[in-house]
């Protein structure tokens, strides 16, 4: 299905204003999040039109404490149906915020309130969770994106001040440019995956299918504003700055370098990671979030901005100035390096069995859905009329996802309701890195771990917006 959202039954059901499935309390709501059209201006002379929360991008970074039960009313004053999924967090199914789950949508021109209990502490985020199809003016495609910071019970807080950085575009239109990704560590890849993707990519060519749409941007940004257009991070020699980094792309792998200095990372996707390590350029794909530490040791003004020219000349980046430094802001290109989650993870592979694997093979038949390309796990492209559980899992027991992606694109593949652990990548194992998206690199096997300890439905998708609408979701359902 091309186009808008189909209804499904749980929309016409849905509760009216003031009532939730998570049992609202009564009396004022601890925040609101307003969904609108707006104009959100990337710089002097540009703006866009787009939806966002409460007018402005991001949304209000909301500050929850771990464990405190917090209400939040979201008001749809738009014309159509949403969802907003509480990325990262482990919420039942009815708050989390996807249809596919069975959370209500959000009709028009209505006013919802969710009630739940925030957790797990660190990074996360909240975003429309639609089916966008062909409509670029829907879902992640929007500006509905917004920052959540679940404060620990304990902070070490070995820096002197947080700066969040999100990472958006803006402005998007298909084409049938191919988009390079191979950036990912390391980098064997499995022969029989590539050669089913071969056989698909003949049985395309056979049908005659061009190319596949993939989507362009015409503006890049950094809190809403183009490089150079924002207000600049100040900073002071000696300052140890941590970054929050989200990248609310809708489709693109973004990467973020700093002339002159390093990033020591200390958490993914909030998650504090058992060996904090400095790297010279962050990569994040869509949905992924890196907090690292930026000792500014360097004065001077600087783009802390991405790799690609094209990008970085359409908006991808900010300024960072030191107190008293002057002149034009200086990018130099940063050496050659690859992202390699392992870099962070524990030494040894001192992950237990689990109880069961869960193997999944993602296959995509180029072009074949109206110009986009169909995805499908295990042979099962995803159908939001029949909402079928690809997997039914046992509570409590754990759970080894074997991924395995027979396709050329490198995916950021998310599970809702869970943190994982990456246990091995092409081969190689690893430990300790908790996640709650994950890029898979083409042609490649990766394996996460679980414990399934969320009842009800998960939805597991790729996070990039025209892969998870064209198939590339499946539900994972716990009793
Ligand atoms: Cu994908």
């Amino acid at each position: 299905m091309i186009g808008a959202a189909p209804l499904p039954p749980s929309a016409a059901a849905a509760p009216m204003a003031g009532m939730t499935p998570g049992g609202a309390r009564p009396g004022k709501a601890d925040h609101t999040i307003e969904i609108g059209a707006g104009l959100l201006a990337l710089g002097s002379e540009t703006a866009v039109s787009t939806k966002l929360y409460n007018n402005q991008f991001p949304g209000p970074l909301l500050r929850l404490q771990e464990g405190k039960p917090v209400t939040v009313e979201i008001r749809n004053n738009s014309d159509t149906l949403e969802q907003l999924h509480w990325h990262g967090q482990t919420l039942p199914a009815a708050v989390d915020g996807a249809a596919e789950e069975g959370t209500p949508y959000i009709p028009p021109h209505s006013t919802r309130r969710v009630t739940f209990t925030p957790g797990p502490s660190g990074f996360r985020f909240y975003h429309s969770h639609l089916t966008a199809g062909t409509d670029l003016t829907a879902g992640s495609y929007s500006g509905q994106a917004g920052l959540v910071f679940i404060e620990p019970r304990q902070n070490p807080g070995a820096y002197d001040r947080e700066v969040f950085i999100t990472l958006k575009e803006f402005g998007p239109s298909f084409t049938r440019m191919e988009m390079p990704d191979d950036m990912l560590a390391p980098a064997p890849i499995v022969p029989a995956l590539r050669d089913a993707a071969l056989k698909a990519l003949d049985a395309s060519t056979r049908r005659g299918l061009p190319q596949a749409y993939d989507v362009s941007y015409q503006f890049c940004s950094v809190n809403g504003r183009m490089l150079g257009e924002g207000p600049p991070i100040s900073v002071k020699a000696g300052q140890r700055v941590l970054l929050h980094v989200l990248n609310a792309s809708a489709t693109e792998i973004r990467s973020l370098a700093l002339p002159g200095h390093a990033f020591k990372v200390t958490a993914l996707d909030g998650n504090p990671v058992p060996r904090p390590a400095t790297v010279p350029v962050l990569w994040l794909g869509p949905a992924e979030r890196v907090s690292a530490i930026v000792e500014m040791r360097n004065p001077g003004k600087w783009v802390l901005g991405d790799l690609d020219d094209d990008a970085r000349n359409h908006g991808a980046g900010i300024v960072v100035e030191y107190a008293k430094s002057g002149g034009k802001p200086a990018w130099t290109k940063p050496a050659e390096s690859r992202w390699d989650y392992r870099l962070f993870g524990a030494q040894h592979s001192g992950n237990p069995p689990p109880d069961e694997t869960i193997t999944m093979t993602f296959g995509a038949n180029p072009g074949a859905r109206n110009g986009f390309d169909e995805f499908s796990v295990n042979g099962v492209v995803f159908s939001m009329d029949r909402m079928k559980p690809l997997f039914n899992l046992s509570l409590g027991k754990r759970y080894r996802l074997r991924m395995r992606n027979a396709t050329d694109d490198a995916h950021p593949v998310h599970l809702h309701r869970h943190t994982f652990e990456i246990s091995s990548i092409a081969g190689r194992p690893t430990a300790g890195v908790r996640k709650d998206v994950v890029m898979i690199g083409g042609f490649q096997e990766m394996t996460v771990d679980f414990l399934a300890d969320q009842p009800g439905p998960s939805l597991f998708h790729c996070h990039m917006q025209h892969h998870m609408d064209f198939g590339f979701m499946a539900l994972l359902d716990c009793r």
